[in-house]
């Protein structure tokens, strides 16, 4: 592959894949990171990659003339590019219709132009949300029970309803133009470089910073949590070996409620176990997800490296300590903003 584009490749999950292939991956002669550096994207998560594999093209993924330019030099698109905090879609919807449906539509129309591989980074929020284990009666292990590829659409939220639109799209132009593209939609993300605006960086730097931290409403919601290496690995996968027009699920059976991993943040961090305030429950709050990922292991022999939760969380909560330069300024600000939504 002499070039790939990684659309939003300066942002969280973007970067670390950009990371990932430059080092397992040599056969990739050239990574171009199509990022528009929003307050979610930043040049650091690139810093330390060699000038002559990775180029950073600082542009908006909704410019048409640009996007066909990079295109037609392109051996496959992998677009992770968004707006990705549900809270701010709640704010302000306008720049997640507009960077996630028209970015998507526009990525798609030049792949389709030059016949260009296209792989489409989403979200298991698209299907909406699953009753609490509890509430089952097969405690989450019977059938319907979690996301699997089949599972209806049903999106809560104008983040949530904008991917499910993009997903939409790239199945269309499957079907109707033969555009060479495979679709994944992946649980929560935690790791390194992710923005202090997301529930685990925004309470370890409460934690770092001397405020405490804020669980929306009584904390039961169940977030289905995966380390974003194991994420980048799959992606990786099903870019390579996954079968044109196909999506699949990328989960690591990480179920945890909200409590119990502000718990768990608490206990690493040496802190009382309820040193946090419950604050204003988010407006349509999506109760649980639950990633079924058995296409991804059986078809393509995917499996997850990072099992050990408490593990992957100490390491991440090392990070954010050791790299205060990288969030400190921007933590005020964040805060101010949650404060004024009295969350
Ligand atoms: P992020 O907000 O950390 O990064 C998004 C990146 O996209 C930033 O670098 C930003 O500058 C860039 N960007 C935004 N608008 C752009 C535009 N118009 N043109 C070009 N670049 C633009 O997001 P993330 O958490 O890394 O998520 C990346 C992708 O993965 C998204 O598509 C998201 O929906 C998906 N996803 C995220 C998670 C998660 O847990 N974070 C889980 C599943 C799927
Ligand atoms: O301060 C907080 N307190 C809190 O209790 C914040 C910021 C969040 N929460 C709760 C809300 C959610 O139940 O924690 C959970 C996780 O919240 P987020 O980090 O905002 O993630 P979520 O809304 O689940 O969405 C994430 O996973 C799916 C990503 O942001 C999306 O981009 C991805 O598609």
């Amino acid at each position: 592959m002499n070039n790939l584009i990684v659309t939003g490749g300066a942002g969280f999950i973007g970067s670390n894949f950009v990371h990932y292939v430059v080092k397992h991956h040599s056969e990739v002669k050239h990574i171009t990171v199509l990022d528009k550096l929003t307050y979610a994207g930043n040049r650091a998560n690139l810093a330390g990659l060699p000038k002559d594999r990775v180029e950073l093209v600082v542009g908006d993924v909704c410019d048409a003339p640009l996007v066909d330019k990079l295109v037609q030099n392109a051996d496959a698109v992998v677009h992770y590019a968004a707006e990705s905090h549900n809270d701010n879609s709640l704010l302000d919807p306008s720049p997640f219709i507009q960077t996630n449906i028209i970015g998507t539509y526009t990525l798609i129309q030049a792949c389709r132009k030059y016949d260009v591989r296209y792989h489409h980074i989403s979200t298991d929020e698209v299907y909406g949300d699953l009753p609490l284990r509890e509430d089952l009666p097969g405690h989450g292990e019977g059938k319907g029970e979690k996301f699997t590829p089949e599972s209806r659409y049903n999106p809560s939220s104008p983040y949530s309803s904008s991917k499910a639109s993009s997903d939409l799209l790239v199945r269309a132009w499957v079907r109707s133009f033969g555009l060479r593209a495979t679709i994944s939609n992946c649980s929560n993300n935690y790791g390194p470089y992710q923005h202090i605006e997301k529930f685990i960086p925004r309470q370890v730097t409460n934690i770092l910073s001397g405020i405490r931290p804020k669980l929306y409403g009584n904390g039961k919601n169940v977030r289905d949590w995966i380390h974003t290496n194991d994420h980048s690995r799959a992606v990786w996968l099903i870019l390579t070996q996954g079968e044109i027009g196909e999506t699949y699920l990328i989960g690591a059976d990480g179920e945890k409620n909200n409590k119990e991993v502000l718990e768990a943040i608490l206990k690493l961090m040496d802190q009382p176990a309820d040193a946090y305030d419950q604050v204003k429950d988010r407006p349509g709050h999506d109760m649980r997800y639950a990633i079924d990922s058995t296409k991804l292991r059986q078809e393509l022999g995917w499996e997850p490296e990072f099992t050990d939760f408490e593990k992957g969380l100490r390491h991440t909560i090392d990070w954010y300590r050791e790299h205060e330069d990288w969030w400190k300024a921007e933590k005020a600000e964040v805060e101010a903003k949650y404060a004024k939504n009295g969350q």
